[in-house]
């Protein structure tokens, strides 16, 4: 996701982690406010372009060789590659989180790698190899030129609330007041409980798998229903907006209330 997205599903982790769990991570990461997980949701994206940052490049993805629309699907010995991908940080930092032998800035760090990372492997096309996850795919979204992966990341989140150039914090945290109502009273409240199934600290390469197969599903029925060369060039403003959009909200949504569970197990664990 683009910087909404991620400072989004920030906010509705903010909304529903426990007290003692905001207390340890307001604590960790040195920021009292409500801010304190939005404020570092981004922090990784910052650093992926730098010289020490270059390592961490592979941890936002999962390169999924499926070939959609036809056969989706994640494989983890297939798909993530040896310098790491989004599945084996979401396990390596959440590792480290736990690892009380570590230095505080160490866990400090893991914290906002996790902030980060759990909202970009439910992001359908981080979990898709299809031309470097739709970064090689030219269309035009209400006739302005983009790449596909860009579409997914930010202009579908960005129309959804109609725009957030002037205030992103605000109109994040007004989409994600929104998304936490539908998910505690709305629309996402019936299937909100299964959102947590399969959910295991003990394992949670098994737990960021699941995420990202479910993520890599919609790359057959939403992305691109009729493979990648049907969307090449193609205007997607219109009827594409209609049928992506709902798919964004609700893994945005998701993202959000696994994260806040994740935080939860994890500062329960180290309480
Ligand atoms: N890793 C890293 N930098 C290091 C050591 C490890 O980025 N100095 C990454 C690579 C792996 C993950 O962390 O994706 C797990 O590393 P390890 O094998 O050290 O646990
Ligand atoms: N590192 C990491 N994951 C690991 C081990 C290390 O991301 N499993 C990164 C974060 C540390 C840096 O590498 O700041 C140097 O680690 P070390 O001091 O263990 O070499
Ligand atoms: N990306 C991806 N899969 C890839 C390569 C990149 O999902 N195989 C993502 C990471 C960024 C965006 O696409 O969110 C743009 O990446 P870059 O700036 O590396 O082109
Ligand atoms: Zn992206
Ligand atoms: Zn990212």
């Amino acid at each position: 996701w683009g910087g909404f997205g991620h400072i989004t599903v920030a906010y509705i982790a903010s909304n529903f982690v426990s007290s003692n769990t905001a207390s340890y991570f307001q604590g960790l990461l040195r920021n009292g406010t409500q801010d304190y997980l939005a404020g570092v949701a981004t922090w990784a994206d910052s650093i992926r372009y730098t010289k020490w940052g270059k390592f961490t490049e592979p941890f936002h993805f999962i390169d999924a060789k499926d070939s959609p629309p036809d056969s989706c699907g994640v494989d983890l010995k297939r798909d993530c590659k040896e310098a790491g991908c989004v599945v084996s940080a979401i396990h390596n930092y959440t590792t480290r989180l736990l690892d009380a032998g570590l230095r505080e800035s160490e866990r400090l760090m893991a914290a906002k790698f996790i902030v980060h990372f759990v909202g970009d492997i439910h992001q359908p096309l981080h979990d898709e190899d299809v031309a470097r996850g739709g970064n090689g795919i030219q269309v035009t979204f209400d006739h302005v030129a983009f790449n596909l992966h860009h579409v997914w990341d930010t202009s579908i989140p960005e129309k959804m609330v109609g725009g957030v150039r002037k205030h992103p914090f605000v109109e994040a945290k007004r989409w994600a007041d929104e998304l936490t109502r539908e998910i505690k009273s709305g629309k996402f409240k019936s299937s909100s409980h299964s959102w947590l199934k399969g959910a295991d600290l003990s394992d949670p390469t098994s737990t960021a798998l699941a995420w990202a197969r479910e993520g890599n599903a919609y790359v057959c029925t939403t992305v691109m229903p009729q493979g990648p060369d049907a969307i090449r060039g193609q205007e997607l403003g219109a009827d594409y907006y209609d049928s992506a959009a709902p798919v964004v909200e609700v893994q945005i949504a998701k993202a959000g209330y696994r994260l806040a569970a994740w935080l939860d197990k994890i500062a329960s664990r180290v309480n």
